[in-house]
């Protein structure tokens, strides 16, 4: 089942989305109320949302499909990020290599919550002090208690690359800000997807119509077990359901394709949809 939400009759309302980009809305129901009662009852997402789902379909647009309790990220898990990490930043010979390496311990960091996450559409941000920033198209999960993995979405987990590669301890300076994490078109539930790890993923940015870049993966090429990610970032975090991870990019956009204000980012996997979203300097 293919769940996100939209606005109806002025709330934000979870709702069922069809192939075509029809919605059925679930009348009082944020997604996150909808993870928690179908918790509580013990009854899958999508057999909750099918029984309180309203009859008709309508023409809605989808929103950001999940307020995120907390959002966090994986890095280095495709070969790409970690060489282009080794080769772009200033440190230690094999320092990125080290945790693409699947035995050993994975990258992982705090992302925000939703308080920086915009939905499809929504402006994606480019810091002020940054002259580098570049998005990162990634397969991301909703998690439900203990971690299970409810669906799967997409991420743009846009980072300031300028400043990260000053200096690794810049991390989070590079990674947390207004509007850095954008997500959707909508969460197909765990059920219903086929493949997570043969997903085709494409990256375009435009520019005053143009297209400057793209990009693409396959999922076969992430080097972890997402479960294996989960395990690792729940082991000392009592992480709460609605949670969101992303697992990390395998599409690296250079320097001389840095976002520029105005650039619209286009994220698709055929799979789950298109996430587009312009860039500007928050
Ligand atoms: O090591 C820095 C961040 C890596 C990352 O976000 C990624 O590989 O997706
Ligand atoms: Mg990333």
């Amino acid at each position: 089942m293919r769940l996100s939400q939209v606005i109806w009759n002025g709330k934000v309302t979870a709702a069922i989305f069809d192939e075509g980009g029809l919605a059925r809305p679930i009348p009082d129901y944020t997604l996150q109320d909808l993870i928690r009662r179908s918790e509580v009852d013990k009854i899958t997402l999508s057999e909750l949302a099918r029984r309180q789902a309203a009859a008709h379909w309508e023409a809605l647009k989808p929103i950001i499909p999940i307020a995120p309790k907390e959002v966090w990220a994986c890095g280095c898990t495709y070969e790409m990020s970690a060489s282009f990490r080794d080769s772009e930043h200033n440190t230690r010979e094999g320092f990125y290599a080290y945790v693409f390496n699947a035995n050993n311990r994975p990258e992982s960091f705090f992302k925000g919550t939703g308080r920086v996450c915009v939905g499809p559409g929504q402006p994606i941000g480019i810091r002020p002090d940054s002259r580098f920033t570049a998005p990162e198209p990634e397969l991301a999960v909703v998690m439900g208690q203990g971690g299970r993995i409810l669906g799967y979405t997409l991420a743009n987990d846009v980072s300031a690359w300028d400043i990260e590669k000053e200096n690794p301890l810049y991390l989070p300076q590079s990674k947390v800000y207004n509007a850095c994490c954008a997500l959707g078109p909508v969460i197909v539930t765990a059920d219903e997807m086929v493949d997570p790890y043969h997903l085709e993923m494409t990256c375009t940015i435009t520019r005053d119509g143009k297209e400057v870049f793209r990009g693409s993966v396959n999922t076969s090429k992430l080097n972890r077990k997402i479960e294996t990610l989960i395990e690792y970032i729940f082991r000392a975090n009592a992480i709460p359901s609605g949670s969101v991870l992303c697992t990390g990019t395998g599409i690296i956009v250079k320097e001389e394709n840095a976002l520029a204000p105005g650039d619209v980012v286009t994220i698709s996997v055929p799979e789950i949809g298109e996430l587009a979203n312009p860039a500007v300097v928050i």
